[in-house]
């Protein structure tokens, strides 16, 4: 059955691969599993065709058969189950990977964003510069917990699993913050993870669509 998903026609981060199609582009590959990409302008992602796939009008969406999915955590989680490679083989190591899944969208993810927001959204307001130091504050204790955890592990438990691909994709986001490097297990983690032929794949991929389509700002 063909696997569809959606992206961005054109995506503000010029593909540097910071939209979430990128993580599910990622567990595809890790899999193995053929998709088809049709892409959406910001205008169509809000018209009733696209809600009807996904009620918030964002991207990425999946489609397999009679299954229409959103959220990331979601496609990412409905792809591990199906497939070999990106879940444990006993049943306690799958729920402790589901359980690193979370952690990511849950738990390190939030505090990633609002950083993003206080950086892009609210850097031109007068009460900025008092409030990133609190923000960045935030994400740091998170990575601190998360670095600790880790220690010299490769992965968050054991072998790679779904749990590691969603939390890479979570603390890409602050590659370019400086503030992962302060974390240098973290950072190699992450460079891990982006050295994985399957994430090389999808990297390319999700960069092939925005080669030579102009960058926001
Ligand atoms: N929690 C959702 C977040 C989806 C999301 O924020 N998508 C972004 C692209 S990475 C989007 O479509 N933004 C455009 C918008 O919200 O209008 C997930 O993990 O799938």
């Amino acid at each position: 059955m063909t696997i569809t998903i959606t992206a961005f026609e054109w995506s503000p981060d010029g593909g540097s691969g910071l939209a979430r199609d990128t993580r599910v582009r990622w567990a595809l590959e890790e899999v193995g599993q053929p998709y088809e990409v049709r892409l959406v302008s910001f205008r169509a992602m809000k018209e009733p065709a696209h809600l009807a796939l996904h009620p918030f009008g964002q991207i990425p969406t999946y489609e397999e058969g009679d299954l229409a999915l959103f959220e990331t955590g979601a496609i990412v989680f409905h792809i591990a189950e199906r497939h070999e490679g990106l879940l444990p083989d006993d049943a306690n190591g799958r729920a402790r990977a589901v359980m690193w899944m979370f952690a990511a969208l849950n738990t390190v993810e939030p505090p990633i964003l609002e950083l993003a927001n206080a950086r892009l959204l609210e850097s031109d307001k007068p009460w900025s510069k008092e409030r990133l130091p609190l923000v960045e504050d935030r994400v740091r204790d998170r990575l601190a917990r998360l670095s600790e955890c880790l220690s010299d592990a490769n992965w968050v438990d054991g072998a790679f699993s779904a749990g590691d691909l969603m939390m890479v994709s979570v603390l890409l986001r602050l590659k370019s913050s400086g503030i992962l490097d302060e974390f240098p297990n973290l950072a190699a983690y992450v460079a891990r993870g982006e050295a994985r032929p399957a994430y090389k794949r999808a990297f390319a991929a999700q960069l092939a669509v925005y080669a030579g389509k102009p960058v926001a700002g």
